[in-house]
């Protein structure tokens, strides 16, 4: 989608800091991380929300949660920990309607989250 930042940073045209990418994934740094690892990943294929998933996007979002996995060992963050969370719609604070995953590690974590 022509409109989508985020389908912008896949094709190129807005440039990102991208740490990994496969056929289905990119993963690229946040813009205002909210820890010392902040790295976004998304699917490819522009999917809006966790509410637009079709049965057919079940291998991509097995690809995205493996990739986070990859992300997090070359990154040097797998042993210590990391958090991952996927906002979807308002309430939750999802601002690009592009579903990302993100992936946030090297401080202390807190639950409840925010
Ligand atoms: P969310 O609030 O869950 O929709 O997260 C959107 C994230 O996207 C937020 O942490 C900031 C990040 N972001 C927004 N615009 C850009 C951009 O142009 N480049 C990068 N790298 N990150 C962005």
């Amino acid at each position: 989608m022509s409109d989508c930042l985020f389908c912008n940073i896949v094709d190129g045209t807005i440039p990102a800091e991208i740490v990994y990418e496969d056929k289905q994934v990119v993963a690229f740094r946040d813009l205002n991380p909210q820890a010392p690892l902040h790295v976004l990943l998304i699917p490819k294929k522009h999917i809006a929300t966790l509410n637009d998933l079709e049965s057919e996007d079940n291998a991509v979002m097995g690809a995205l949660i493996l990739a986070a996995k990859k992300v997090a060992e070359a990154e040097g963050v797998a042993e210590s920990g990391y958090r991952t969370v996927i906002n979807c719609g308002e309430q939750a604070g999802q601002s690009v309607y592009h579903i990302h995953l993100h992936l946030l590690a090297g401080r202390q974590m807190q639950w409840p989250p925010g």
